[in-house]
């Protein structure tokens, strides 16, 4: 007899759950006493380097609150500097030479994880033995379109006009590099799952910038390469689509089992573009985690409102949680989202 799949992971897989399954995006992270603890002795880098420290804040939040996954902390520019792009954290990445010409991309590392970012498997591998048997593990990768996004503007930015600039003044240029990021993430996370990571995740956090058909024909082909280059691997592929309510008729043609959405895009609409076949995630505003209690229950209770009673909701905010967030605020978050959702 098989023992009955985690909450998360049957939410993946649209099967009904004995609650709705709740994490959050950037569950480590400076809100957390414990986390600032870490970073205060040790950088960015160093943290993300060291599997011993990387596991031990990944369980910080599991500790403290009743979620129902883990992502494994690193950065979506990790398996970047694997790919011989050197960069720094001030706080978001700062690229030593931003990355415009065919040589330049001609001249990245084609990524071997084992060899180019052992250590991620490695705290993956920890994290895993460390986590309660109900609680899966997410291993993650950053889009091609945003990782790209970084790498031509050589730094973060608002509108990232840069790279859209670039990507209609270079075309060629443009996709080689998203094609090549493609490859190199989709070995990335094939390397993730067979450390242990139980679902995967893509941040699309900038394709949001976007128009629809430029979005169908630059960031979409780049993804669709990746999904399907996992799809073998059987476990759930989860496509965060940041700002994408416009952009759902393409994404409902991804073979991604679940869709994150922000807090700007209706869950309920998403459905119904998305179809049957998709499991959403998301989406309560991260500003909300500073309403009064009572509001914050009224916030969630729309959420759920908005997502419908059908199987396949993860709950979870509609961005990374802000550092100045209240660590009682999440905790209510996660019990009342539990006990509301209890059947
Ligand atoms: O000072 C610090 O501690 C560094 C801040 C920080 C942290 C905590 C960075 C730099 N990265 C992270 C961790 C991180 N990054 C996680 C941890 C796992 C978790 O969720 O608990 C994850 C999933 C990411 C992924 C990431 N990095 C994304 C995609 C998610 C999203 O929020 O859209 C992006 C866009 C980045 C780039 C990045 N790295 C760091 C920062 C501050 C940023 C954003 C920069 C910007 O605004 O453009």
């Amino acid at each position: 007899m098989t023992a009955a799949l985690p909450p998360f992971l049957a939410a993946c897989r649209r099967q009904p759950t004995a609650h709705t399954p709740i994490w959050i995006m950037r569950q480590a992270g400076r809100y957390l006493p414990e986390y600032r603890a870490v970073r205060s002795k040790v950088g960015f880098t160093e943290l993300t380097r060291s599997p011993e420290l990387a596991c031990e804040v990944t369980l910080q939040p599991i500790r403290r609150f009743a979620l129902d996954a883990s992502i494994i902390f690193s950065d979506i520019m990790v398996p970047i500097e694997g790919m011989g792009v050197a960069l720094e954290y001030a706080p978001g990445p700062v690229i030593g030479e931003p990355v415009r010409t065919m040589k330049q991309i001609d001249e990245l590392r084609t990524l071997v994880p084992e060899r180019d970012v052992p250590f991620v498997m490695e705290a993956i591998k920890m994290t895993r033995a460390g986590l309660p048997a109900h609680v899966p593990l997410i291993g993650f990768a950053g889009s091609p379109f945003t990782l790209f996004s970084y790498l031509v503007a050589g730094k973060p930015s608002k509108e990232f006009s840069v790279p859209r600039a670039f990507a209609q003044a270079e075309p060629e240029i443009s996709a080689r590099l998203m094609e090549k990021l493609a490859d190199a993430m989709i070995v990335y996370l094939r390397a993730q799952a067979g450390a242990g990571a139980q679902a995967l995740m893509l941040f699309e956090s900038w394709g949001g910038l976007l128009g629809p058909s430029d979005f169908a024909r630059i960031a979409l082909p780049p993804v669709k390469r990746i999904i399907d280059g996992l799809k073998d691997l059987g476990v759930p592929l989860i496509y965060f689509a940041n700002q994408c309510g416009s952009n759902l008729d393409s994404i409902a043609t991804l073979n991604a089992d679940v869709v994150g959405l922000d807090w700007r895009t209706s869950l309920g609409g998403a459905r119904k573009i998305l179809g049957p076949n998709k499991a959403i995630q998301g989406n309560l505003d991260p500003a909300h985690l500073f309403s009064s209690p009572d509001n914050l229950r009224k916030r969630v209770d729309e959420v759920f409102a908005d997502a419908g009673p059908g199987p396949g909701h993860i709950f979870n905010l509609g961005h990374g949680i802000w550092p100045e967030t209240d660590p009682d605020s999440v905790a209510r978050l996660v019990d009342y989202v539990h006990e509301r959702s209890a059947k």
